[in-house]
């Protein structure tokens, strides 16, 4: 396989792993790099020494390329981001705002800058601040989202800048890949699709809930607050939406949502934690190793991109 992406990157095949908050841990990241993919180590909230800890992890498992995604709402967010560079990563993609005050020292360093954009003026002020490539990641996506579907967002960013577009999103399978490449992107990137994945350090239960879930189980908390989440619907977000509508503070909001991903992830509550996931959940029936997802992805996707069905 080669696009704009596996050239700039050294990697095997388009795909990307999205750098989920406590899901995509060194385990996850060192198995999509191995597997031909780009890894990620999602720095999500956690301390810049806990992320250097992760890189070490990672860099035992594996001899090929990965990243680091930092969350830009990390407080840790910079110590974060000198962390990447002391650590050698090259390529890092940010999420969750705009990463311009940290992009003079990445590209001084040579780290490869793909921030997560939702928009085209994102987009066009990324790639004027230095990026070398963008993810245009639409609203199908699970966690923190945008207010643009993939199938709208792709085409009109690929139109907006020159440098690589990588499309996220309601992605999960050889035919979610062959649309993406028709929109002009260079590469995918899926999240939701490798929580599954055998690699994958996620509780079982929340698995569980992931293959359960049918196509009308996703939900957005958190619009009124202007940070809205995907997730699939629980006990948890029908409590919340229904203050969110009685017009809840703030502050009660968070309460119910506080360190609610971890209890999902981690302690496996799906009734009361956050199951953060794309629309594509209700299309997951199994779970299997990055490899075979890798596999399967581009081996569809690139049969169908030949006319073959
Ligand atoms: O970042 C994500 N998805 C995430 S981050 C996350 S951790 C979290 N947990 C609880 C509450 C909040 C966050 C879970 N999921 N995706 C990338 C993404 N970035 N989507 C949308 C954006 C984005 C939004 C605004 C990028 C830039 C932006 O710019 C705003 C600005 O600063 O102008």
């Amino acid at each position: 396989m080669n696009t704009r992406v596996t050239q700039m990157l050294g990697i095997e095949y388009p795909v990307i792993q999205g750098g989920m908050a406590w899901v995509a841990e060194h385990h996850l990241a060192a198995a999509v790099s191995n597997a031909g993919g780009l890894g990620l180590i999602g720095a999500a909230s956690a301390p810049a020494e806990i992320v250097r800890e992760e890189i070490r992890k990672a860099k035992e498992l594996t001899d090929k390329p990965f990243g680091v995604n930092v969350m830009l709402m990390n407080p840790n967010a910079e110590e974060v981001a000198k962390v990447v560079i002391e650590e050698g990563v090259k390529v890092v993609t940010t999420g969750a705002g705009n990463p311009a005050k940290f992009m003079p020292m990445w590209k001084e360093a040579g780290v490869k800058v793909i921030p997560v954009v939702a928009s085209v003026a994102m987009a066009k002020l990324m790639e004027r601040g230095g990026a070398d490539a963008v993810v245009a990641e639409g609203m199908e996506s699970g966690g923190h989202i945008g207010s643009t579907t993939t199938m709208a967002l792709v085409p009109q960013v690929v139109d907006a800048v020159d440098i690589p577009v990588i499309a996220a999103g309601g992605i999960g399978d050889g035919r979610g890949y062959a649309a993406a490449m028709m929109l002009g992107a260079s590469a995918v990137q899926m999240g939701t699709r490798f929580v599954l994945a055998d690699e994958s350090i996620v509780h079982d239960n929340y698995k569980e809930k992931l293959i359960k879930s049918k196509d009308i189980d996703s939900e957005v908390t958190g619009l009124s607050t202007g940070h809205p989440i995907r997730v699939i619907r629980n006990k948890m977000t029908r409590e919340y939406l229904k203050k969110e509508q009685e017009g809840a503070s703030l502050e009660e909001l968070e309460m119910l949502t506080l360190g609610s991903l971890r209890k999902a992830v981690i302690e496996g509550d799906v009734v009361y934690g956050s199951v953060m996931a794309g629309q594509i959940a209700g299309m997951l029936k199994k779970k299997e190793t990055c490899a075979e997802i890798i596999q399967d992805v581009v081996g569809t996707g690139e049969a169908l991109l030949r006319g073959e069905r």
